[in-house]
């Protein structure tokens, strides 16, 4: 089965547990539920949970043990596309090929979907230490691992620094401190999560910690390069969009050659990192070079 395959059907078992953990559209009150819906099912790539889904493979686990973890990073995922679309962050009217979720259902359901996410991932998760699925010890340190990184360490830290950088110079640090957070903290979270879930020790937490930051690292700068060079019709969402907005990105910072060095480099990095682990992380292997070689 070729990559592409493999990552279809591995998002798809994530989209019939969402489908599972999301409340009924028609639970009362429907609009709140909908909204909800209607972004998390709205075509995203589904990464971070395949990600801990892999992570959790790499280290000998089933990787369908830490489905609700996986689904709970994907609707803080979401959560964070719905407000950092909202007029009073980014503006923007389309995601994930669909318009926006304040323009279909208005600023104030899109900040309480956003918010309805956030919290139902945090029930997922605990819903899983009482259904005795998880051993409870692994699954906290899970919590606070995810909600280090949605905190102001992480998500939000780096959309607070996106916000107030916004229409200045930066040099290649500080996008390196907007990055690490805005993007990095949830791929490191995904890894590590699903790593910690499947009982890792210390050393092959590091190792696959390595690799997740150099996989945030290669995504986000692909995706500052697919925002100058890609297909809209693939990406769902508008391309020039950070031109538009004057936010600084790799390729403006470094021209967009150097970028995909730098991009090619991180891959590299994220690839050695593996040294040590077996077959079971060649998924992980792969989704590295993939990151790089997307047009979506
Ligand atoms: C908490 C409001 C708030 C924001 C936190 C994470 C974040 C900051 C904002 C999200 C928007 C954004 C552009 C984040 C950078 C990471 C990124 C490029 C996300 C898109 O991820 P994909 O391509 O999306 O995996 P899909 O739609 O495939 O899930």
């Amino acid at each position: 089965m070729d990559f592409l395959t493999e990552l279809k059907k591995r998002a798809g078992i994530v989209d019939e547990a969402l489908e599972r953990f999301l409340p009924s559209a028609s639970n009362y009150p429907p609009l709140i539920h909908e909204a909800m819906r209607y972004s998390v099912f709205a075509g995203g790539k589904r990464l971070r949970p395949v990600l801990t889904m892999a992570a959790a493979e790499a280290v000998g686990e089933d990787p369908l043990r830490v489905l609700p973890v996986a689904c709970a990073i994907e609707l803080i995922h979401t959560y964070s596309l719905i407000h950092d679309d909202l007029p009073a962050m980014d503006n923007d009217d389309f995601r994930r090929g669909r318009p926006t979720s304040h323009r279909v259902y208005g600023e104030a359901m899109a900040i309480l979907a956003g918010d309805a996410l956030l919290t139902l991932a945090f029930e997922l998760m605990t819903r899983t230490v009482q259904e005795g699925a998880a051993d409870p010890h692994r699954v906290l340190r899970v919590i606070a691992e995810i909600a280090h990184a949605a905190g102001t360490a992480g998500l939000i830290g780096g959309q607070v620094a996106d916000l107030l950088f916004a229409d200045k110079d930066l040099d290649g640090n500080t996008l390196e401190y907007i990055h690490r957070r805005k993007t990095g903290a949830l791929y490191r979270a995904a890894v590590r999560s699903g790593a910690i879930l499947a009982g890792a020790d210390e050393n092959t937490l590091s190792s696959l910690t390595e690799y997740a930051e150099y996989l945030g690292l290669a995504f986000q700068i692909k995706d500052d390069i697919l925002d100058v060079e890609g297909d809209q019709s693939k990406l769902g969402k508008p391309v020039g969009s950070d031109q538009k907005n004057k936010k600084a990105t790799y390729p403006a910072l470094f021209g967009l050659e150097k970028a995909k060095e730098k991009a090619g480099q991180a891959v590299a990095a994220a690839v050695q990192a593996l040294t040590n682990f077996d077959r079971r992380a060649n998924f992980l292997r792969e989704l590295a070079a993939f990151v790089v070689t997307r047009d979506f």
